[in-house]
């Protein structure tokens, strides 16, 4: 006998005007326990209603753009046989963030009272995650802050994610961020620590007084990112037709539900790439449908490179395990995101890589020579500091290196700075930061900072204009051995430097054969901005800087 039962919106905390954003059922589907039923959205969280029972929807009580609170009714199923009178009319909770009310605004409550008389200090204080309702760690998928940033009360900090149900988690303290102690891809739970911040102080009249926390990191150079940082207002970003470069995983603020996340995920869409068309540009399940069909019909406007269309969902699946014990393990997020952007690069750049050796001797001695007198100073003096002067003297002297293709494929754009990003091996991938100006640093300020710069990626503290605005870029395998590569340009750059094991081999001088240390130099570009003999008179300009680093002096 069939049952009609009344779904109700759960228990959402105190929260009564939950924007309905999306009905993902029609009159006449079966749904099953747990399908998502409704999408709800407050100002900083969306969240989605579950269904509490199986059977079919036979009248939907509710609209998009209803607002609605704890008991509203939203639709009627009816059950089939009847599950044991199933009195409960209200849709269970889901049992995560979306349940409880929204996240209290981050830190210290001390840290919001004012005291009316006392003057005013800035103070150094933890942004913690506010209590989610749940024992079990949640995904951060964005942090839209970085060291150095000025942030304001309420202003989102990190988005965080469950299968459910994804949310902002908002500043209530305005001031410095001074450091971060979490990464797109960790996971968090209540009262974990998000990073440190030095707060304004409340008072504007008051004269600052010295800080009593340690001193403010020294500001980094860094600060003005030549390229426009990701947005994090959605509703202004463009969304490009093919996703942004970076290395790295945060490409600004994404707006969508978490019904719309696992549809996009399910259907191996990347959010970053759909432009929303719904409210504050928010991605709908259309935008991710559209773009979908956008992404099908290219390889027909493209039918000569269609190999450049083929993605793993076009593969047949493999039981691996038939043949032997298997074990599945998850990819980390920036290894998900650089499997888009190394595919993505490799597929669109028709690239070719021409191979040189340098004969470094010379180089090696002084920087042996040097090596104590600079660990005295603090700094380790790695072969990598003097490629970096070397290949500005070369971007200098080939400025069609220093370039990024426009995406009308009509026009080349030369850069006037020279910004180099250096591939970073972390135990979660590779990231690729940018070490900036790298033309008016010594040798000792680069060696310093590619230290430092690679250690922040090791301890996922790089902020996300810490990987912007690169010209181009070296990635350095000298330290761990090979003899060649051919590594991918890293859009929109046109040229990436691999640099492999130095080796004494025997060189013959012309009258015996003398042992030299031979450095081997792989530089891929991109065939349509820069042909062969470039590449080749490029890399002898390179190898020619490192054979005789006096020339580095010169210009
Ligand atoms: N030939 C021989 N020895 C080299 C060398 C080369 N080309 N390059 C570095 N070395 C030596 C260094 O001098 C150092 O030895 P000493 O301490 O005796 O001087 C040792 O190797 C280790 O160097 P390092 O790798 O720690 O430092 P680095 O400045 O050369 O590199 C960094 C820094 C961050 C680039 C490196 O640690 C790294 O992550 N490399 C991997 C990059 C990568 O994964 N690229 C692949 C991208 S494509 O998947």
């Amino acid at each position: 006998m069939s049952n009609t039962i009344e779904v109700k919106i759960p228990d959402i905390g105190d929260i009564s005007d939950a924007e309905i954003i999306e009905i993902s059922v029609a009159v006449g589907d079966t749904v099953d326990v747990e399908d998502t039923l409704i999408v709800l959205e407050t100002e900083k969280a969306s969240m989605d209603v579950p269904s509490p029972h199986a059977g079919e929807v036979v009248n939907i009580q509710c609209s998009e753009g209803d607002k609605v609170g704890e008991g509203a009714a939203i639709l009627t199923l009816s059950a089939g046989e009847a599950t044991q009178a199933t009195p409960e009319p209200v849709a269970e909770p889901e049992p995560v963030i979306e349940s409880t009310p929204e996240p209290q605004p981050v830190s210290e409550p001390e840290a919001k009272q004012p005291e009316a008389t006392v003057t005013a200090v800035a103070t150094e204080q933890d942004l913690i995650i506010p209590d989610l309702g749940q024992d079990e760690a949640v995904d951060v998928i964005e942090v839209m802050i970085a060291e150095g940033d000025e942030v304001e009360v309420d202003q989102a900090l990190v988005t965080l994610e469950t299968e459910k149900a994804s949310m902002e988690v908002p500043s209530s303290l305005s001031g410095k961020v001074i450091s971060l102690s979490i990464a797109v891809g960790d996971k968090v739970s209540s009262g974990d620590v998000v990073g440190k911040i030095l707060a304004s102080a409340p008072d504007a009249e008051s004269e600052p007084a010295a800080p009593t926390t340690p001193a403010e990191p020294e500001p980094a150079p860094e600060v003005a990112s030549p390229e426009p940082v990701a947005e994090s207002t959605p509703a202004k970003a463009p969304v490009p037709d093919y996703p942004a470069i970076q290395s790295g995983p945060d490409k600004g603020a994404i707006y969508a539900s978490p019904a719309i996340r696992r549809f996009a995920r399910e259907l191996g869409a990347d959010l970053s790439k759909i432009k929303g068309s719904g409210k504050k540009g928010r991605v709908l399940k259309e935008d991710v449908q559209q773009f979908v069909k956008y992404e099908l019909s290219r390889p027909k406007a493209n039918a000569n490179s269609g190999a450049g269309s083929v993605t793993p969902a076009d593969l047949p699946v493999i039981d691996h395990s038939k043949f032997g014990d298997t074990e599945q393990i998850p990819l980390s997020r920036i290894q998900k995101i650089s499997s888009v952007n190394l595919h993505r690069n490799w597929v669109m750049i028709p690239h070719v890589t021409q191979h040189e050796e340098a004969d470094i001797t010379e180089m090696e001695a002084f920087r042996q020579e040097m090596k104590n007198e600079a660990m005295n100073e603090g700094v380790r003096l790695t072969p990598l500091a003097f490629m970096m002067k070397a290949v500005v003297a070369s971007l200098k002297a080939f400025p069609r290196f220093n370039a990024s293709l426009a995406n009308d494929g009509e026009n080349l754009i030369l850069k006037k700075y020279f910004h180099i990003g250096v591939a970073v091996d972390t135990p979660d991938g590779l990231v690729v930061p940018v070490i900036r100006d790298v033309d008016q640093k010594s040798i000792y300020e680069l060696a310093t900072e590619l230290g430092e710069v690679s250690a922040k990626a090791r301890e996922k503290k790089l902020g996300i204009d810490a990987m912007q605005g690169g010209c181009f870029s070296i990635s350095s395998l000298g330290g761990i051995g090979g003899t060649s590569f051919t590594p991918i340009v890293n859009w929109p750059d046109v040229a990436i430097l691999g640099v492999s094991k130095s080796q004494m081999k025997p060189v013959w001088n012309g009258e015996s054969f003398e042992p030299r240390l031979m450095l081997p130099l792989s530089l891929s570009y991109d065939h349509r901005v820069i042909d062969g003999a470039l590449a080749a008179k490029f890399t002898s300009h390179l190898a020619q800087q490192l054979g005789d680093i006096r020339r580095l002096l010169l210009k």
